[in-house]
């Protein structure tokens, strides 16, 4: 079995943050990282490229001891740098790091200082006072600390995976499944698209269960049998990700399908309504006294329920069950109705790909527009564009322009918003765009007011179309900033401006209880990718399918317009 991207990535992360740890200079460190998030993108098996490394030094971001490193990691799972620096710390000494409060110095600090090894020895030596005494940490510090380490609730290193991380791993093995079990679904939060989940869990049928169950503990990929029966089994694979299968005879498909789906809150509160009509459901069927009324699909359980089908990105228990009673579902987004992306970057600022490149392959996917925006000048990490620079693209897509049929580049710009509100770049230069995304990369951490009050203002300006990735937050690893989201969609609504939905896997910003919010306030969305590569673009179903979580349909999407009717709306 090739080694999963991921496990590559988290490898050489891994190796980073050792190196950061140990002080060693930025370039270095930032070498890992760049390679890390350069495989993360790719569509294709690193591992496989890996036979030869000329193949992987051909990637941005890849140069030739890197390229020697990951086929290391490919032919052997491991890296023999990483073994040794890890018999140089305590391996826990990474969660520490990954606080916000603390960053690689100041574990140090606290592993020399204080002995501090995880993040339970810190959680103590904070609330015992100690490390307000460390020069440089103090009482706010310390609190700070203590409220991180309660939000995230730390569970030694077992975070819950993101929704692409799980796809990649659970993938190959459905594949691989479904040569000795005829019906097999995964249900679970992973069928209901939640951004991260706990574990997956597998829902099949077959004649033989017994060799199915064999097959299922027998995957190469497996790493311990945590139970294995005749009808349940549940294994842990390399990359930490738990599987639980359940196999049930056919007549009782939809059934447990509907069961293992959940949400809990969601198949409990269809039981307790079921009861009230005195029928009975459970993961096998629904019941009348004795008489089996359903089971084998899903469609004929909610049907005898008097229930419309309900989709099971909205099976939450947040109102879809007495929605459903009324024939009053939402029609949900598809992805197909997608027809551009609106936040895209290209080798002009950090982005991966050339302006035409992105541009053949946003028309291959079959869109009929796509907005390049890159960064601006504020952003100079990413070599963001002056004035200057942004014309010289301007000039480019014109002339690429003429050269495509039937599809159209549109001029972008993701423009920072400064602390006090203003944009990066004059209005004479945005006047000149099509589309003016806005976005905040500094001073994150203003009070809940200030940043308020700067994004209010920044959609005063005129040109302000979008706000890109509006809390900034980024799954598992920092809460967004402190603002006031009712406020802030208030006005966008008020002023003609619009939310992103960032579909980044990483961000998918907004989330999905935001989105339901923005719906019920009638604030319309932009769903968008972000991509530094071709193959981020591909990153729109996960923002297709949080919109779906929050209950969206075509028309609460702006990129789902004709360009011609996305002008009349951008126009302010
Ligand atoms: P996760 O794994 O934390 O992302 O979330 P789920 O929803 O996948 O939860 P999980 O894996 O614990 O269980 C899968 C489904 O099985 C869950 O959505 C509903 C069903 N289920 C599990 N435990 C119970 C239970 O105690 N009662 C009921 N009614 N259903 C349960
Ligand atoms: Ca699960
Ligand atoms: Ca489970």
């Amino acid at each position: 079995m090739p080694v999963h991207n991921k496990e590559i990535a988290d490898i050489l992360n891994e190796v980073a943050d050792y190196l950061e740890i140990k002080g060693k200079n930025e370039y270095r460190i930032n070498s890992y990282r760049n390679a890390a998030r350069t495989i993360l993108g790719l569509s294709e098996s690193i591992s496989k490229m890996a036979e030869d490394e000329k193949d992987i030094q051909s990637l941005s971001d890849i140069g030739e001891s890197m390229a020697k490193k990951i086929a290391e990691i490919a032919r052997t799972g491991k890296l023999k740098q990483l073994e040794k620096l890890k018999k140089q710390f305590p391996g826990s000494l990474r969660d520490i790091m990954k606080l916000e409060q603390l960053g690689p110095q100041r574990t140090k600090i606290l592993y020399e200082e204080l002995n501090i090894e995880s993040v339970e020895e810190l959680k103590k030596a904070a609330t015992e006072g100690k490390i307000k005494k460390l020069e440089g940490f103090g009482e706010k510090t310390t609190q700070n600390i203590l409220k991180e380490i309660k939000q995230f609730s730390y569970k030694g290193g077992s975070q819950r995976f993101k929704l692409h991380e799980a796809e990649e791993i659970i993938q190959p093995m459905l594949r691989y499944l479904e040569k000795e079990i005829d019906d097999i679904t995964i249900a679970g939060s992973y069928r209901r698209m939640k951004e991260t989940v706990g574990d997956i869990d597998l829902v099949g049928a077959g004649k033989d269960a017994q060799k199915a169950m064999e097959h299922f503990v027998k995957y190469d990929e497996v790493q311990d049998v945590l139970s294995h029966g005749e009808s349940r089994s549940s294994v842990r694979l390399r990359a930490g990700l738990q599987v639980d299968i359940r196999l049930v005879k056919k007549k009782s498909l939809g059934a447990a399908k509907l069961y293992f789906t959940g949400s809990k809150v969601h198949t409990v509160a269809l039981r307790k309504m079921a009861k009230e009509n005195n029928y009975k459901v459970n993961e096998y069927g629904i019941y009348k006294g004795k008489k089996r009324l359903a089971g084998k699909t899903e469609k004929e359980m909610y049907e005898k329920l008097g229930l419309q089908y309900i989709k099971p990105e909205l099976r939450e228990n947040m109102g879809e069950i007495e929605a459903a009673q009324k024939d009053k579902l939402p029609g949900l987004l598809k992805l197909k109705n997608i027809k551009g992306d609106l936040h895209t970057h290209t080798h002009a600022t950090d982005g991966k790909n050339s302006l035409k490149e992105m541009a053949e392959a946003a028309r291959e996917k079959g869109y009929s527009y796509f907005a390049v925006t890159e960064h601006s000048k504020k952003v100079s990490m990413a070599g963001g564009l002056d004035e200057k620079e942004l014309e010289k693209q301007i000039r480019e897509i014109d002339e690429l322009n003429k050269k495509m049929k039937n599809f159209k580049i549109i001029k972008g710009i993701e423009v920072d918003i400064l602390e006090d509100g203003t944009l990066d770049l004059p209005d004479d230069i945005l006047k000149e765009l099509d589309l003016v995304i806005c976005a905040i990369h500094y001073n994150m951490k203003l009070s809940k007011k200030k940043q308020t009050r700067r994004i209010l203002k920044a959609m005063e300006n005129p040109y302000f179309n979008i706000l890109a990735h509006p809390t900034g937050r980024m799954i598992n690893k920092r809460s967004g900033y402190d603002m006031d989201m009712d406020e802030v969609m208030k006005e966008a609504a008020d002023h003609g401006c619009y939310l992103e939905i960032n579909s980044n896997p990483d961000r998918i910003d907004l989330n999905d209880k935001h989105i339901r919010k923005a719906r019920e306030k009638g604030v319309k969305l932009a769903i968008s990718t972000d991509a530094h590569s071709i193959g981020n673009l591909e990153y729109i179903k996960y923002g297709v399918a949080q919109a779906r979580r929050g209950w969206l349909g075509k028309d609460d999407i702006i990129n789902t317009r004709s360009w011609k009717d996305l002008k009349e709306l951008l126009k302010r």
